[in-house]
């Protein structure tokens, strides 16, 4: 008897700097609403899905900043979401910037969460690889401040036995890491689910631009396929604050291969039935990690930080 998720990557269009968290809200309501009309069990929304991608644009003042947070979760705009979504009985990824109070200080961290059938929090991530710089690049085309907003995750990458499946998750640029899926494929994940927000410009490597749709998902199927996991990943797209962002959601296979995708570059639905043994052909061969790996090999993995020409 086959184990079927049926899953759906909500990909959104912008979300401009004057649009309210409620009308954000709104379009993820519809969404999740076409989602349940599919059939769907589990909808996935993008990173930072609340509000624009506050990291492009240089901020001093720390309530300007902290108004990008959440600092709780369900909070008042986000409620109607949960609410909704119990209504409907289908679960949901959402990825938001959240402020917590942690050892008596300010945290703040781009995070994930998984909210099952019943509308229970069952898991969460907090964004662990945080690209680009901590200072202002002014003469840049747009900013990347993540690592100036945010503090590295300290959550790990753990896996959730939810839904019915044993269910992961990474945000944005965790998806070009191989170290994000192992670990997951490590802990026998069967489905990874991630947001991202990427411009199709880099201002520090423009000779990538050409190639951004490309390397978007040559990284979750290679991810896919080498940890045996269905991938799915969920745009915020199109020219948000300035910024041109790529679209692309899609649902990826154990096998790596491109399942659906999505054809805009606004609010779209992309939709799958996935079936969670799909992998098992893969960890039991090709994969199979007890037989085939050689970790006694791989300590420079763990050790270096960065690459040592000896
Ligand atoms: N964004 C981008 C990402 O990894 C980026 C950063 C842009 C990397 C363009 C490479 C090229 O998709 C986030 N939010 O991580």
């Amino acid at each position: 008897m086959s184990r079927i998720l049926t899953v759906a990557a909500a990909q959104l269009g912008p979300i401009q700097r004057d649009e309210s968290r409620a009308s954000a809200v709104r379009r993820m309501i519809a969404l999740m609403r076409q989602a349940k009309g599919h059939g769907c069990d589990l909808v996935v929304f993008p990173e930072a899905a609340l509000t624009a991608f506050f990291p492009h644009w240089w901020m001093e003042d720390e309530a300007e900043i902290d108004a990008y947070f959440e600092s709780a979760m369900p909070s008042n705009e986000t409620a109607p979401l949960f609410a909704e979504a119990q209504r409907l009985e289908i679960g949901f990824h959402l990825g938001y910037p959240e402020l917590a109070i942690e050892g008596g200080r300010k945290r703040r961290f781009n995070t994930a969460i998984l909210v099952d059938k019943s509308g229970t929090i069952v898991g969460k991530y907090r964004k662990i690889h945080l690209p680009g710089h901590a200072e202002h690049r002014p003469d840049a085309a747009y900013q990347n401040l993540e690592k100036r907003y945010f503090e590295t995750g300290d959550l790990g990458w753990p896996v959730f036995e939810a839904m019915g499946a044993r269910l992961g998750m990474m945000i944005c640029n965790d998806r070009r890491w191989p170290e994000s899926y192992r670990v997951m494929g490590l802990q026998g994940v069967e489905m990874i689910v991630l947001g991202y927000n990427t411009p199709k410009h880099n201002p520090w490597a423009p000779d990538h631009d050409r190639l951004g749709e490309f390397h978007n998902h040559l990284v979750m199927q290679a991810g896919a396929y080498q940890n045996a996991s269905w991938v799915i990943g969920a745009a915020k797209a199109g020219v948000e604050a300035g910024v041109d962002q790529l679209g692309g959601s899609c649902i990826i296979a154990p096998s790596g291969e491109l399942v659906a995708q999505a054809v805009t570059e606004g609010d779209e639905l992309v939709f799958a039935r996935c079936d969670l043994d799909l992998g098992k052909s893969y960890s039991r061969s090709v994969f199979n990690f007890a037989m085939h790996r050689e970790p006694q090999c791989y300590g420079m993995i763990v050790e270096r930080k960065g690459a040592v020409i000896a």
